[in-house]
């Protein structure tokens, strides 16, 4: 069996880095049709070595498609991937529009990747901050339990899109030539006030919510119980986190704190759980000063753990470093490991019962 894909927002920052995921996975392509707007129509993208032309994204483009890998921004896919479902195809969602939906499964295959088969035309994609660190924790939570996380965030400036990892680029150059920065975008294109990345640290990432919290802390939060426990709001584990905005062009870094239910667990323990986990590569051996880092996870599609060391004055509790390439298994790669998965369990279907908006 052969599947139409499309590629909504094709020539972004993540929508360039899903063609070429798409054509590394084990999808059996038919035909790919590249979406995006108006203003992008008539480009030309290559699929394995084949030039394809840019369309523009609407609703009709959908006809005859089976599957849609989606990352052109909430506001498109709130208003398009409805139009693609009710027209056959099965959606997977990179943006925030449909994450919280009860309908809709918030899946990182290497832990809930079973949610899929309750999907009903759409399946979301977590934010990358979260997906990094499930994939770290998935393992240490089904063997030892998970009472508590507390994590910060080293936020590369590709996360908040390809023009703002421009401006970053731009301030680095204007910095080392004695000009002023200029800052347009960042910390986010949608609050009032803009400063410079370069030679900085910002510690807003999105929009703030009334309790303080910054957007991207509330997803953290909520879309890391939606995955782990199946409720957004559920108080099994208790989760907070604080994100910052760090001045590396690509691949997130965390800071995770987490306390295990079996306080017997050794960090050997820890170790070898994470080590054999899904998706994760343990590179940790500080004698040897060996430990992830940004600028080796780019471009690789795994989840990379280090530094795991206890925390000698809190038996059951760890601290680790976690690194992954924000725009790959934070985004296009988990998006096409979503979409094997789907192909892989026959559930490239639209149900009687669809998603309807
Ligand atoms: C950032 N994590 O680094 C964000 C980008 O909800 O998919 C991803 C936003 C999302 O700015």
């Amino acid at each position: 069996k052969e599947y139409n894909v499309a590629i909504l927002g094709a020539t972004g920052a993540v929508g360039t880095r899903m063609i070429d995921q798409l054509a590394k996975s084990t999808v059996p392509v038919k035909s790919l049709k590249l979406l995006a707007s108006a203003k992008s129509a008539g480009k030309k993208l290559l699929f394995k070595g084949q030039e394809i032309t840019v369309e523009e994204a609407v609703p009709e483009a959908f006809d005859g498609v089976d599957l849609v890998l989606a990352s052109a921004g909430g506001s498109v896919s709130k208003k398009l991937l409805p139009e693609a479902v009710k027209r056959g195809a099965v959606c997977v969602d990179n943006t925030s529009a449909f994450r919280m939906n009860p309908e809709v499964p918030l899946v990182v295959p290497e832990v809930n990747e079973e949610a899929l088969k309750n999907h009903k035309g759409i399946i979301a994609n977590p934010n990358c901050s979260t997906i990094q660190m499930v994939v770290a924790l998935a393992p240490v939570f089904r063997k030892y339990g998970l009472k508590q996380i507390i994590v910060s965030t080293y936020q590369a400036a590709s996360g908040a899109g390809q023009s703002a990892l421009n401006e970053f680029y731009n301030q680095t150059k204007q910095y080392l030539n004695g000009k002023n920065m200029d800052a347009n975008i960042l910390p986010t294109a949608s609050d009032k006030k803009h400063y410079p990345l370069a030679f900085n640290l910002l510690p807003q990432i999105d929009v703030f919510e009334d309790d303080g919290y910054s957007h991207e802390e509330w997803k953290m939060i909520h879309e890391t119980k939606k995955i782990m426990l199946n409720d957004m709001d559920a108080k099994d584990i208790k989760v907070t986190a604080t994100c910052v905005r760090v001045p590396v062009p690509i691949a997130h870094g965390e800071s995770v704190y987490f306390e295990v239910e079996d306080t017997n667990a050794t960090k050997e323990d820890i170790q070898k759980c994470i080590a054999e986990g899904a998706g994760v590569t343990l590179e940790d051996d500080p004698s040897n000063q060996f430990y992830p880092q940004p600028i080796n996870a780019v471009g690789n599609r795994e989840t990379y753990v280090g530094r795991v060391r206890p925390d000698n004055e809190n038996p059951g509790a760890f601290n680790m470093w976690v690194v992954a390439d924000n725009l790959l298994k934070g985004a296009a790669w988990n998006t096409v490991e979503n979409a094997e998965c789907l192909v892989k369990n026959d559930l490239v279907r639209v149900p009687k019962d669809f998603f309807k908006e």
